[in-house]
């Protein structure tokens, strides 16, 4: 399985963070793959950092359509994009999805207007509070769809 993102790995330094994603990877996906107790499936992404070009690995929740995926940047509504947004805007070919035991290669790109409004429904529909989260802020949430690079 050829992985776009390899170098040095740099854990996130908030600690349920990293932990979620050790978890996630040692267990090959049977364990840590939801939000806490909420049952809701999270997947591992991992870019390429825009400044170190350190590989970074972020789980965000489990939104599905035919085999691509929505990736939201909506960091509980901050007020700011997470860093990862930099990361895929700058590097949107090196990005793989972890959801279940193997990671693939994915290529991403934002989506805007229509696009984003359905990816955006099903978005809220996987998790709720991606709702209120835009409600929280001004700032409009940045969704990316990623699909599988063709082996
Ligand atoms: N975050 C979401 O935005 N959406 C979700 O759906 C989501 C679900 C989720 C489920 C489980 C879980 O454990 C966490 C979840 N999170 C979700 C939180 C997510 O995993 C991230 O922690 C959060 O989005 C914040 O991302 P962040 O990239 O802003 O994290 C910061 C704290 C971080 O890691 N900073 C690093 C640091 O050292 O301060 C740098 C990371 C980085 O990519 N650096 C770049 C580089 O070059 O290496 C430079 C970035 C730049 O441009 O400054």
């Amino acid at each position: 399985m050829s992985m776009p993102v390899s170098g040095e790995y740099a854990p996130s330094p908030a600690e349920w963070v990293r932990n979620q994603v050790e978890e996630y990877e040692e267990s090959n996906g049977t364990r840590a793959n939801t939000l806490r107790d909420t049952g809701l499936a999270v997947i591992i992404v991992t870019t390429r950092g825009n400044q170190s070009g350190k590989v970074r690995k972020t789980p965000l929740m489990r939104v599905e359509h035919n085999g691509a995926y929505a990736l939201v940047a909506s960091k509980g509504g901050a007020p700011t994009h997470p860093v990862w947004y930099y990361n895929l805007v700058a590097n949107p070919d090196e990005v793989a999805i972890q959801d279940g035991p193997e990671p693939f290669d994915v290529t991403v790109r934002q989506v805007e207007g229509e696009e984003r409004s359905q990816w955006w429904e099903r978005a809220v529909a996987a998790y709720a509070p991606y709702s209120q989260y835009q409600q929280n802020t001004e700032r409009e949430i940045p969704v990316f769809v990623a699909v599988r690079k063709e082996p």
